[in-house]
């Protein structure tokens, strides 16, 4: 997630593998691409029917077509996570209940920022407004660090970040999601970091499913079998029938 530009469709990519999610100069008004593994595509339209579609047409569905693409590709990351690439969230044109709709599928979001307008005020006021179990699990990644050179100038921006919005989020990685042939990580700053936390929130996450599939606790009292009745009723006994051992008629005593 996160406002044109920032980098989500090339992150997207760089997770699976491929160029699968179209990077754009322009504006554009794709609907969220939800990427899972298999094969074929899809959309949602506004019915919610689904509808098949060429990929390779993405471009020709208008704001309202479709509220979700699924596309299923064949990438070693979708055995374990599935991916969806959302449009800007700058767009005036968003249509944010097709968001809304998806957020209860989500486990964990990665809002890009880019290090040149990171984290404006418009970014600021949508995270708010997401539920709490998405920002649970939530990393703010500052893309294009490549773009920031001195070092004077790199230190101002993450200190102003990890004021104004590391409080909002698990964690705050600075990326660099354009390789650099000569650079550590791959050339692409940050990345390592974005993987290990989609791994350590993927143990997390099939930790809890494990202990939600346990039997619930259940506090209802036990059936005890039914008290035994006699087979006759019970004479009463006859005054007199039962002596205590230690108590001696007054009459005779011991000798
Ligand atoms: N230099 C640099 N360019 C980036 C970075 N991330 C994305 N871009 C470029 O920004 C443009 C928009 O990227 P895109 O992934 O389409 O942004 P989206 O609108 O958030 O999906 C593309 O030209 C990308 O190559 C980055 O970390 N560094
Ligand atoms: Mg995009």
């Amino acid at each position: 997630m996160g406002e044109f530009s920032a980098g989500k469709s090339t992150l997207a990519n760089l997770l699976l593998g491929c160029s699968a999610s179209p990077v754009m100069a322009t504006p554009t008004q794709l609907p969220p691409i939800w990427y899972r593994a298999g094969q074929g595509c899809r959309y949602i339209n506004a019915d919610n029917k689904e509808v098949p579609l060429d990929f390779a047409r993405i471009n020709e569905l208008g704001p309202d077509d479709a509220k979700v693409v699924f596309s299923h590709l064949d990438a070693r990351i979708l055995n374990v996570a599935e991916v969806i690439d959302f449009p800007g969230s700058s767009d005036p044109n968003m249509n944010f209940d097709s968001w809304e709709m998806l957020f209860p599928q989500i486990d964990m979001v990665f809002w890009c920022t880019p290090a040149n307008q990171a984290w404006r005020q418009s970014e600021a006021a949508l995270w708010q407004e997401m539920p709490e179990k998405l920002r649970t699990r939530s990393a703010l990644l500052v893309t294009r660090m490549d773009q920031v050179t001195s070092e004077t100038e790199r230190m101002r921006l993450l200190r102003r970040i990890e004021c104004e919005a590391a409080p909002e989020f698990g964690s705050v990685v600075p990326v660099s999601l354009v390789g650099n042939a000569d650079g550590s990580d791959g050339g692409y700053e940050g990345l390592s970091g974005v993987l290990e936390l989609i791994q350590r929130w993927c143990t997390e996450i099939e930790a809890e499913a494990r202990m939600e599939e346990r039997a619930p606790l259940d506090f209802t009292p036990v059936p005890r079998p039914p008290a035994r009745t006699p087979s006759r009723p019970l004479r009463p006994l006859e005054p007199g029938t039962i002596v205590p051992r230690r108590v001696f008629p007054a009459s005779g005593g011991r000798s």
